[in-house]
């Protein structure tokens, strides 16, 4: 045998081991194709020692021939093999990482919640229910009668003013405030009765920071023979303390309402400063919460109660500025915006 035959014979045998060991401890399909560029590609060394066959005898040349192509087959295919592991393996990863147990019960739609304000209703209707008070609805389109006669708002009376009140075409009204509902409690309860009356109430006020032209009320009332404004403060102080989750010092200021005498304003000693006086009451130490008093005897005998007989306390307060002294919210409108990133912290 020539020389450069017996190189070429070395060189091709172990060519084809060395990249075998290559193909088989290859990680990954990126060192797969650096082993096939460099033993099988255009450069490569099985090409190198091609173009050296042309110095070969012509029998030599053959045998030479024949081992190329036997090593360039056998690598062709352990590199073909190791692909197909290659795509095998990444195949099943995915599927793994994809697999879904379609027998599983689907999410379902997200769970939405109240908004504050209707929790703070149901909260105090629950409060309520509890101390033995009835929950009651009525119209939010009211007669003149219900909402102002009834509870003795004379005709002269400036909250019948159009600057105030939504009138209606043919004398009827949006309701001012839920003392409506009590004036129809009492007519069909009759005494002694202990109802509560949440819902929404309408006034023809400029929208700002604090006013809204629709907001929410809860007002409340207890006819009993022999009330006192004790009862009527043991009340108002168990309800403020349901609220506000603790224990609330109250005080009474005169007040006037027309439906009510006396009447007074209710005020908590501010629970953010203890009473030191703190931007939030003003630097007065004291907060107002709400109106109350003891039923007027015209707005008794009006519905229909002898007030020889019977008397009662009565109280009314407004749930959007409960919700947002509760919460820390400064503007109402926030409130009744219906902007879901403001509604969804609650
Ligand atoms: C308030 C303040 C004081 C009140 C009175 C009545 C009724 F029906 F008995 F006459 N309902 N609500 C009342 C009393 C409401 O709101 C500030």
């Amino acid at each position: 045998m020539e020389n450069s035959a017996i190189m070429a014979d070395q060189s091709i045998q172990e060519l084809e081991s060395r990249s075998l060991a290559r193909v088989a401890s290859a990680g990954s399909p990126e060192e797969l194709e650096a082993v096939r560029v460099e033993a099988l590609g255009r450069k490569g060394a099985l090409a190198q020692i091609s173009k050296e066959m042309g110095k070969l005898a012509p029998e030599e040349r053959a045998r030479i021939g024949k081992l190329l192509n036997s090593a360039k087959q056998k690598l062709e295919e352990a590199l073909e093999s190791k692909k197909r592991h290659f795509a095998e393996a990444a195949l099943r990863a995915r599927l793994d990482a994809e697999w879904i147990d379609l027998t599983l019960p689907a999410p379902g739609p997200r769970r939405g919640h109240l908004h504050p304000i209707t929790r703070i209703q149901r909260e105090l209707e629950d409060l309520f229910v509890s101390l033995g008070f009835t929950v009651l609805d009525g119209p939010e389109v009211e007669t003149e009668y219900h909402n102002f006669d009834a509870l003795n708002i004379p005709a002269d009376h400036p909250a019948r003013d159009a600057q105030d009140t939504f009138w209606l075409d043919g004398g009827n009204l949006l309701r001012t405030h839920t003392s409506p509902v009590q004036v129809r409690g009492m007519e069909r309860l009759g005494p002694p009765l202990r109802m509560i009356a949440p819902g929404r109430t309408f006034r023809n006020e400029s929208v700002d920071a604090s006013h809204e032209h629709t907001f929410y009320q809860l007002e409340g009332m207890m006819i009993d023979r022999d009330v006192s404004v004790g009862h009527l403060i043991y009340f108002m102080k168990t309800m403020l303390t349901g609220v506000f989750q603790r224990e609330v010092t109250v005080r009474l200021r005169p007040g006037f309402f027309p439906f009510v005498e006396p009447g007074f304003e209710l005020d908590i000693q501010c629970l953010i400063c203890g009473g030191a006086g703190c931007p939030v009451c003003k630097q007065s130490g004291w907060v107002e919460q709400l109106g109350c008093g003891l039923v007027h005897p015209n707005v008794l005998r009006m519905s229909g109660i002898d007030p020889e007989e019977w008397n009662g306390f009565a109280f009314g307060l407004g749930l959007t500025r409960l919700a947002m002294m509760r919460y820390g919210i400064d503007d109402i409108r926030h409130l009744q915006g219906g902007d879901l990133r403001f509604l969804e912290q609650f």
